[in-house]
């Protein structure tokens, strides 16, 4: 429900931020949007069958995750031209990832292998990121409330999407050490962060850059 709401807002909020933020801030919603339809398709398989529904959620992490990834290159192109390469690398990247993680949870390919392609390609996003084209081009530029929106959202894709690697170990694809029930509870709350406080983080940036800010 948070992540609708967040949806609405930003949809209602698009009008408000200047022309080079409207893709940023429209894609936050898009985000968000999906993960709730996706929500309520696992919360439907939950109560009718009493398992956790791994196919819902790889296909939210299939199209979210690289539409996140995006959002540090569409933050960088709302105030300079960015090379497109930024574009591919953030979309291939997470797009091998995803697959990786979906052919070991579904059992394609050893479990503890798609745990590495994932593991690969997560690795390569934060350094695309960190000290990578992304990171650098941030490392150059003058605006504060860019610098310190990216150093936010960079933090996000670091500490909060260790979580679900987290799972993966601790939960029912590898060791099982807990159960699904607390599963989905830190997942659930992982996306708190990592969609929606993450969507917050670009809407302020957007607002700051928009000349004539009304706030
Ligand atoms: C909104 C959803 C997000 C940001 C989902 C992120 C998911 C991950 C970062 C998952 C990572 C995984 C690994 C690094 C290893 C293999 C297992 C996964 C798929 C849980």
């Amino acid at each position: 429900i948070a992540c609708l709401a967040t949806t609405a807002f930003f949809f209602l909020e698009h009008g408000s931020v200047a022309l080079a933020w409207k893709a940023s801030i429209a894609v936050a919603g898009i985000v968000t949007g999906i993960a709730f339809m996706h929500s309520m398709y696992m919360r439907s398989v939950w109560v009718t069958t009493g398992d956790s529904p791994i196919i819902y959620r790889y296909i939210d992490w299939l199209i979210t995750m690289p539409l996140l990834a995006l959002q540090f290159y569409f933050i960088l192109s709302a105030v300079k031209k960015v090379s497109s390469v930024i574009f591919w690398k953030l979309s291939i990247g997470t797009i091998i990832m995803v697959y990786g993680g979906y052919a070991g949870e579904v059992g394609d390919i050893p479990a503890f292998f798609g745990f590495i392609i994932w593991l690969v390609g997560w690795i390569y996003i934060l350094y695309e990121v960190h000290s990578g084209d992304a990171g650098g081009i941030i490392a150059r530029n003058s605006n504060r409330s860019l610098t310190s929106a990216f150093g936010t959202m960079r933090m996000i894709v670091t500490i909060g999407w260790a979580v679900y690697p987290l799972g993966y170990v601790f939960g029912p694809p590898l060791t099982a050490t807990i159960d699904s029930d607390t599963l989905n509870i830190i997942f659930n709350f992982a996306d708190l962060i990592n969609k929606i406080a993450f969507a917050l983080v670009i809407w302020s940036v957007a607002i700051a850059n928009t000349s004539g800010s009304r706030r």
